[in-house]
């Protein structure tokens, strides 16, 4: 019984991850910067903001600045930072993310992440949303993530962000605290 759930979950992610067109739509790269495996959370009817994660990654000769988010479902979007102040999570809105050549920035729960702020209509578990991430130098880098649980700590019924234990954003973090 009590393995029940994380089982479902597992055969969930296999599902998705199995799905081809679904995984060609998750990661998109322009001008050397890449947008993988976003996602968000889902929301209770009547909650304003939502938070949506993904992974950039630059290739070894890209440098870039993360400038702006947006998406059709919301008012605006912002990137926010996300820090323990004793026992309570302060979150920060943050100008823009530099992105070094050859790293990977890890948007996740309880770090760094992308706040949909004024949603037009709750995130519903299943749905995908549209998100347009803007950069200095590529430009706006537009894909579709999926929404998950409402405590999802990683897309597609996975415990975390796929590639979440790069050195790029354990630095990325310590660089924001
Ligand atoms: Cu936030």
């Amino acid at each position: 019984m009590r393995f029940k759930i994380p089982a479902l979950a597992v055969v969930a992610g296999l599902a998705a991850a199995l799905a081809p067109t679904l995984a060609a739509a998750h990661e998109v790269t322009v001008k050397g910067v890449t947008v993988a495996h976003p996602w968000a959370r889902a929301t209770p009817e009547g909650q304003k903001v939502g938070a949506a994660f993904a992974e950039i990654k630059t290739d070894k000769d890209t440098s870039d600045r993360l400038i702006g988010v947006s998406s059709p479902v919301a008012a605006n979007g912002e990137v926010h930072s996300m820090t323990m102040e004793g026992d309570v999570m302060k979150m920060r809105r943050l100008d823009g993310i530099d992105l070094k050549p050859g790293q990977s920035v890890v948007l996740k729960p309880m770090a760094d992440h992308i706040m949909l702020m004024g949603l037009k209509e709750p995130l519903k578990e299943g749905d995908l949303v549209k998100l347009k991430l803007t950069f200095e130098k590529a430009g706006p880098i537009e894909v579709e993530g999926t929404v998950e649980a409402p405590g999802a700590m990683g897309p597609h019924g996975l415990a975390k962000q796929p590639d979440d234990d790069s050195m790029g954003s354990m630095h990325h973090d310590m660089t924001h605290e």
